[in-house]
């Protein structure tokens, strides 16, 4: 849940990369920590592990630099990812507890297929139980590994997943070449300052060319 804090001019948004497991959820979170411009380095936190585990749950927020100025609010941006493996989704519920936005990285890879379907179903399930509705949700599609050469068209990934009653933005990524990585930010996180702050767009920040 988004907190908006009026005396300190702050927004504080929660983003959740969720997908089944090795389709690049925490290569995203690395990408972005690498590459996302901040003003300062007190404005980009660590990159922090909940748990020990194999496929742990990472974390890091920053501010970046872009949105210093959006309504006169200072937007927090906080990143999770959840372990993918099949064994931790009462980490996953956990960790969707109180999501604002949602980056869903599937894997492009016709033999992921399955995986990607089971992981989006379960991900409506694990916030169904935490009372949250998918259609409430902003969140965006991204096909990674586009570079594999076993890769199912974007068009029937569209099929497969971007098939609910409003279809929502999707984005062809490499994200081990930090491509796409931004765009499902920037875009996720424009849907969400658009809901709490009505405000136009503003992304959270482009990597350096
Ligand atoms: N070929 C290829 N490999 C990728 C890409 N993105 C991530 N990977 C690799 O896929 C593996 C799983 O990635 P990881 O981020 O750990 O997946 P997670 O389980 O979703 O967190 C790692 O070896 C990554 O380097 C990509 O775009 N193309
Ligand atoms: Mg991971």
């Amino acid at each position: 849940m988004a907190i908006i804090n009026q005396a300190t001019k702050e927004l504080q948004v929660k983003i959740v990369y969720y997908g089944p497991a090795g389709s690049g959820k925490t290569t995203n979170l690395e990408q972005v920590h690498a590459h996302v411009q901040v003003g300062d380095s007190e404005s980009k936190g660590k990159m922090t592990s909940l748990a020990t585990s194999s496929d742990r749950t990472l974390f890091f927020d920053f501010f970046p630099l872009e949105t210093l100025a959006v309504k006169g609010f200072k937007t927090k941006f906080s990143l999770f990812t959840v372990p993918g493996q099949v064994i931790y989704n009462a980490t996953r519920q956990i960790v969707l507890r109180g999501v604002d936005g949602i980056v869903f990285v599937a894997d492009s890879q016709y033999e992921k297929m399955e995986g990607n379907v089971e992981a989006f179903k379960q991900l409506q399930e694990n916030l169904a139980a935490l009372q949250l509705d998918l259609d409430q949700i902003p969140y965006v599609l991204q096909y990674n590994k586009r570079d594999l050469p076993e890769v199912a068209p974007v068009e029937y990934l569209d099929f497969v997943l971007n098939n609910r009653e409003v279809e929502v933005p999707a984005f062809e990524a490499r994200a081990s070449q930090c491509e796409g990585v931004f765009e499902s930010l920037n875009t996720v996180s424009r849907m969400l300052l658009r809901k709490f702050l009505g405000a136009g767009a503003t992304p959270p920040g482009v990597p350096p060319a």
